[in-house]
């Protein structure tokens, strides 16, 4: 009986289990799942049906995000220092991966055969306890109602059992774990095939994805002198397959493809693989849970399946830790279905956009060169570089940049929990404006995720408004977008039509928890002191200082008791900076509404702070400039650019119930920039 998703049924007097957690699988993603559990002290079996590591390397690149798992785990150390990967590609155009996050310390990609990464993950997992037993295939799972039997067959036909409270399933794309529960694995089914081999004795040229005529080629020498081809003959479908492709195969396509002969050559390694795009609907059932390949197949490209796998077991390792500590905590489970299950699909969409621009025939041409100019622009390539680095504004990779709040990121089972669903914001509602991009996007996706309603405002760009709550929904968030132009004359009641309109159609009420002042105008660059006019100067006043003390004043009906009003200033209210002078006093402006509210507020228990942030990466140009960035970085006293994300954190404390005794106050979030 393939185990359920019923509650669990386990108490105090559930019989005693061999091991708290089987992985099924050693590759990289059960590797690092097993250390991680490990190193909460989690008893760990992991069953391998091959009886020795593998000796192949099917993929071999790292991305920023996984650079960072790897670090805060000591795992980088032990892979010693690890060669660029140089720029990387969006379905075989160049895209420079570091475009991501320039500041980022492992921004762009990184090379490590599979092959070391497995021993090194092994390694690390032994050392820390685990247990692998190699040469067992599981065939059969049953829930036992509080634990699970696993029984797997040696090679000799020999059977074992084992009993745990947890099986996790790497197992690859052909999972026995997904097959043996049950899951749903859906998608879409392959349509095009590629061939792939390691071939000694031959000399041909390099090749990056060389598009031909009839198809496509790469060439890449390794250091030992054998050469790793791929080939895709336009239109080649998948064939009935039980092995690997015969090497006269490769050798046909490569001769059709290339008009090149390397049939001489002795093939070290032979492979086939497509386009298959499918996702198991759910990442748990019951006491089963997958990760990496076996949760998600999908076209190996740009080494995205092997990231998204270790980010996978990265996620899981500190909830399953925690849900083996304590029986009421399920949700820490459910949260990582919750978490990286939209990853996976976003990444599944994104590879099967590459897989067309890569193996389409001529008539993705149109395509490719629309798409050539867009890659041209640098908010185009940030965008790409950072879904496909995992750094975009998802949770799992909240840790874009190791910030000091992130010391232990991989124990999500504190009370903080970012995904679980009793946030510590669940039932609020909160407006946070200008929050299409920037901190108010990052600002609105963590108050998102503590649970609270958000209604994401903004000036004009609504395709941006509208991303903001896409990325809240797709984390399993609830926001609304409301338009409305500050610093204009109706500006308040535009917005408050919007906000009161919304929330009574999704509350029923309009009951408003949580304001964040947050949207702000700016000096120009270039204007200094004595070229700020006084259009200019009220311009300023209207958007920074006058309109959030209306949008106070009118909020004040709506403002639940105990609520929250967070001001956004700026540092530049102690940093003397001329050309910003206009837009300074506006931000001093905008802390005496903090201070003086705050006394009148108290009354209610609502509590009204400013944060100051000080040079915050907020997606704009220049921060695509790592000349400038490394200047600005100079600012701070860790000596880098804060991100979104630094400053949302603070504002989203501010709006939890532990700030309740902090009102008034003015709180520097800017890495230390005034400390001189
Ligand atoms: P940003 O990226 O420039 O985004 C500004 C946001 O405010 C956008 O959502 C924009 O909406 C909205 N907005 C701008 N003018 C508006 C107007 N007249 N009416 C309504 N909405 C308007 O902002 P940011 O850099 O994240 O800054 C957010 C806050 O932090 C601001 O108060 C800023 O002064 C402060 N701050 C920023 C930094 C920094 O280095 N980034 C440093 C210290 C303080 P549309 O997209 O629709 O136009
Ligand atoms: O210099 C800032 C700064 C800036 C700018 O860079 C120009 C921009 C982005 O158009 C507006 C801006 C807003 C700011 O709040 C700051 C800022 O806070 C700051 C800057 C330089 C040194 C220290 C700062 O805060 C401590």
């Amino acid at each position: 009986m393939p185990p359920t998703s019923t509650p669990p049924t386990d108490t105090d007097s559930a019989p005693p289990t061999d091991t708290d957690v089987v992985i099924v699988g050693a590759g990289p993603v059960g590797l690092l799942l097993a250390g991680d559990l490990r190193t909460h002290g989690v008893r760990t079996t992991v069953l391998e049906q091959l009886g020795e590591p593998m000796t192949e390397s099917r993929a071999s690149t790292l991305h920023a995000r996984t650079m960072t798992v790897f670090e805060e785990r000591g795992i980088l150390d032990r892979l010693g220092e690890l060669p660029d990967g140089g720029r990387g590609h969006f379905g075989g155009l160049p895209l420079d991966l570091a475009a991501a996050d320039p500041g980022h310390r492992y921004a762009g990609q990184w090379k490590c055969p599979q092959t070391r990464i497995e021993s090194v993950l092994q390694e690390r997992a032994l050392e820390l306890g685990a247990r692998l037993r190699r040469g067992l295939r599981v065939v059969s799972l049953a829930d036992r109602g509080g634990h699970v039997l696993v029984e797997a067959v040696a090679d000799d036909g020999g059977r074992t059992s084992v009993t745990c409270a947890f099986v996790v399933g790497c197992d690859g794309g052909d999972s026995s774990v997904r097959r043996l529960a049950g899951f749903d694995f859906e998608g879409r089914a392959a349509t095009l095939e590629m061939l792939r081999a390691d071939v000694a004795g031959i000399d041909v040229p390099a090749r990056r994805f060389e598009r031909l005529p009839n198809g496509l080629a790469v060439a890449h020498r390794w250091p030992d002198g054998s050469t790793r081809v791929m080939v895709h003959v336009h239109g080649a479908s998948p064939k009935e397959r039980t092995g690997p492709p015969a090497f006269e195969e490769v050798v046909t396509a490569w001769a059709e493809v290339t008009g090149e002969d390397i049939g001489h050559g002795t093939p070290l390694w032979l492979n086939a693989f497509d386009n298959t795009s499918r996702q198991a609907t759910r990442y748990r059932k019951g006491r089963v849970l997958l990760a990496g390949d076996a949760a998600h197949a999908q076209m190996p490209v740009g080494g995205q399946a092997l990231n998204l796998g270790l980010q996978d077991a990265a996620e899981l390792g500190g909830r399953l830790a925690g849900r083996v500590r304590s029986q009421d905590r399920d949700d820490l489970l459910d949260g990582y279905d919750l978490v990286r299950r939209p990853i996976g699909a976003h990444t599944l969409d994104n590879i099967r956009a590459q897989s067309l621009l890569l193996l389409g025939g001529p008539e993705v041409e149109p395509l490719r060169d629309v798409f050539g100019e867009l890659l041209g622009l640098g908010p185009v390539r940030r965008h790409l570089a950072r879904m496909i680095s995992g750094l975009s504004g998802s949770p799992a990779s909240a840790a874009q940049h190791p910030s000091p709040s992130e010391g232990i990121p991989h124990d999500p089972t504190a009370s903080t929990d970012r995904s679980s669903k009793m946030g510590r914001l669940t039932d609020k509602t909160a407006l946070v404006t200008g929050s299409s991009r920037g901190i108010g996007r990052a600002t609105a996706q963590r108050l998102a995720r503590e649970g609270a309603l958000v209604i994401v405002h903004y000036a004009s760009d609504q395709a941006s408004a509208d991303e903001t709550v896409e990325l809240i929904e797709r984390e399993g968030g609830r926001a609304f977008p409301v338009r409305a132009r500050l610093g204009v004359p109706g500006d308040v009641h535009e917005l408050f039509l919007g906000v009161e309109r919304g929330l009574k159609e999704r509350t029923g009420e309009t009951r408003l928890d949580i304001l964040v002042n947050n949207a702000g105008a700016t000096t120009p660059a270039g204007l200094g002191p004595e070229e700020v006019t006084a259009e200019e100067f009220d311009r300023l006043f209207a958007v920074n200082a006058k309109a959030p003390f209306f949008i106070v004043q009118r909020a004040l009906p709506l403002l639940s008791d105990g609520g929250r009003i967070i001001n956004i200033s700026s540092g530049l209210t102690r940093f003397a900076s001329p050309d910003q002078v206009a837009y300074a006093m506006t931000k001093g402006a905008i802390e005496q509404l903090s201070l003086h509210f705050a006394r009148h507020l108290a009354p209610r228990g609502i509590t009204v702070n400013s944060v100051a942030p000080g040079i915050t990466n907020n997606g704009s140009a220049v921060f695509d400039i790592p000349e400038a960035v490394e200047q600005m970085a100079q600012l701070s006293a860790f000596k880098r650019v804060g991100e979104a994300a630094d400053v949302a954190d603070v504002v989203t404390f501010l709006a939890g119930d532990e700030a309740r005794w902090i009102t008034g106050s003015f709180v520097d979030a800017s890495g230390g920039t005034l400390l001189g």
